[in-house]
């Protein structure tokens, strides 16, 4: 970005994925961004206030640059990636397969995963046993459609990363022992995948990059 340009502000929490997303890319990037802390673990999301001021959907994260204001980290990515020609898929038909993944991300990969986790680790009572089961069977389902994806291709979509990428990863990077989800043992292709998105230029650890104090899981 020039000098003059607005600077990047990522609203978000340090245990958000979803906000890790944007950061990811924006660190891949390389370029100056700076965070917003949103009390997110004390309930800020859920007042009428917040929603009416920050986000009537109750989400984190929100994006800013000059008077845009975007949420919806998909869009949020697919913004970047047009605005810096970067990451969004070398051709149209590659644009339109990280759309595909971006989609199916958001349904069935990362909205399963952090329900999980977010029940496992941070949730107020002890979480269902029977709804954790079912959740862990549309993970499984998620995972093993990724693995499969992954036999055959060293990212999401073509030789370089995407967006789909930053997206279908933003949770991964977290101890397992939040989610208690083991993955890496039983889908060796996304560990391995995770292992390359490791070496990109601005990978960090989501909690050395986001703000907002870490939490012991509890269950
Ligand atoms: N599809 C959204 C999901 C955003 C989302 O669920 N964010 C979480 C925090 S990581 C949240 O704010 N959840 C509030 C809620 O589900 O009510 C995105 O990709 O931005």
């Amino acid at each position: 970005m020039p000098n003059d340009s607005p600077m990047y502000r990522l609203h978000g929490f340090s245990q958000s994925g979803n906000t890790f997303k944007v950061a990811f890319m924006l660190r891949a990037l390389g370029v100056p961004w700076e965070s917003v802390f949103v009390d997110f673990m004390n309930g800020v999301t859920r007042t009428p206030g917040w929603r009416e001021q920050e986000n009537e959907m109750g989400e984190v994260p929100i994006f800013e640059h000059d008077r845009r204001r975007l949420t919806q980290s998909g869009a949020i990515l697919t913004y970047l990636a047009g605005k810096h020609g970067a990451f969004g898929g070398a051709t149209a038909d590659e644009e339109l397969e990280v759309l595909r993944w971006l989609l199916f991300d958001n349904h069935k990969f990362t909205s399963y995963f952090a329900s999980y986790r977010f029940m496992k680790a941070f949730g107020a009572t002890a979480p269902d046993a029977a709804v954790m089961a079912w959740l862990r069977g549309r993970l499984d389902n998620a995972f093993g459609i990724v693995e499969k994806h992954l036999t055959a291709t060293p990212f999401m979509v073509g030789k370089a990363p995407t967006i789909a990428d930053f997206s279908l990863s933003g949770y991964l990077f977290y101890p397992t022992e939040e989610s208690g989800y083991e993955f890496v043992g039983r889908f060796p292709h996304i560990g391995a995948w995770l292992d390359r998105l490791r070496t990109l230029p601005g990978w960090a650890s989501p909690y050395d990059v986001l703000p907002g104090e870490r939490v012991p899981p509890k269950w």
